[in-house]
């Protein structure tokens, strides 16, 4: 077992000891994914919509080397106001800012380890990293899909954006066992907008089949995660046109200005921010709290069904 101190805040661990539905949040989205100040509105918002909808939100992240699971407005605040100058914490930078005592702000990757640390089953989020377009050549394969495949924490997201090989990425997951599961969708959705064109296998059409699934894979015996697409509300999403030409000009500045490693996804988060006059950052804020809305029912139900 691991012997690392924890800092759980004093209301999930009541939730998680008592077998309550608990949700997992992110903070490398408040520090690297949205700027100042809509990074602390959002990210308080999206505790509040867990809340509303029956479960306990535990956002994760470290401070001063500690890894925080529930963290009160003032640190969420700490993060958002240092935005990129803290640190982006994916699985293998955790060692390095525990033992520096660093603020950290996690990934999906370094997230959904914490969380399962913990006992935290679902985890909800914006959208995952994946198959950078040009993997063939760069390598850029984010460790977030690895994750999935070590780590039995469901994430529902909205899939992943189209600054990404949707369909590399979708093959990687396969390869590596990891249930892609559509919500009322048999389409990989494309975070702005609801479809990619992408054929899913996989579809659930309640948050109660979507815990069974959860039940199912965790009987046997498996290691893998599971990522729950769900696809953005019609009435927020993005005009495809718009956005695919952001796309094109934030990444063709992103290869201009020779941008590699973890820099990749924040400068490309940013770059579309400013591209599309913060219209992304409007959409990217309604599906995370449609996201935060369905974990929290998914939460609820995998309670429910095990009590
Ligand atoms: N994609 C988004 N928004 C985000 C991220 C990805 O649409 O905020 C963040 C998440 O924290 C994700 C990380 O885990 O970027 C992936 O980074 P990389 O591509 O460097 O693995
Ligand atoms: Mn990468």
């Amino acid at each position: 077992m691991h012997s690392i101190h924890i800092e759980v805040s004093a209301d999930v661990r009541a939730a998680l000891d008592a077998h309550r539905p608990v949700v997992a949040l992110e903070s490398t989205i408040i520090s690297h994914g949205m700027p100042f100040p809509e990074n602390l509105e959002v990210a308080l918002a999206v505790e509040q919509v867990i809340r509303e909808n029956g479960a306990v939100p535990a956002t994760i992240a470290l401070l001063n080397g500690v890894p925080h699971v529930g963290m009160t407005r003032d640190q969420i605040e700490v993060l958002a106001r240092a935005g990129r100058t803290v640190t982006k914490c994916s699985r293998r930078d955790l060692p390095y800012v525990i033992a520096k005592k660093l603020h950290g702000a996690t990934t999906v990757s370094a997230t959904m380890e914490l969380a399962h640390m913990c006992g935290i089953e679902v985890f909800a989020t914006g959208g995952i990293g994946g198959v950078h377009r040009g993997a063939e050549t760069s390598w850029d394969i984010s460790t977030d899909l690895k994750e999935f495949s070590r780590t039995p924490v469901m994430v529902v997201s909205a899939g992943a954006k189209a600054i990404l090989d949707l369909p590399k990425t979708l093959e990687y997951l396969e390869t590596e066992g990891v249930l892609v599961l559509g919500y009322r969708t048999s389409e990989f959705p494309a975070f702005y907008t609801p479809s990619s064109g992408l054929a899913l296998s996989h579809r659930a059409d309640t948050p109660d089949e979507i815990a069974a699934m959860h039940i199912a894979s965790r009987s046997l015996g498996s290691p893998a995660g599971m990522l729950v697409a769900n696809p953005i509300p019609a009435e927020h999403a993005m005009d495809k046109q718009v956005i695919d030409t952001a796309i094109a000009r934030a990444l063709a500045d992103a290869s201009a200005q020779g941008i590699v490693g973890k820099e990749v996804t924040p400068f490309l988060l940013a770059r579309l921010c400013d591209i599309t006059e913060k219209s992304s950052l409007t959409a990217n804020i309604a599906l995370v709290k449609n996201n935060a809305r369905l974990g929290a029912l998914v939460a609820v139900s995998l309670a429910a069904q095990r009590a």
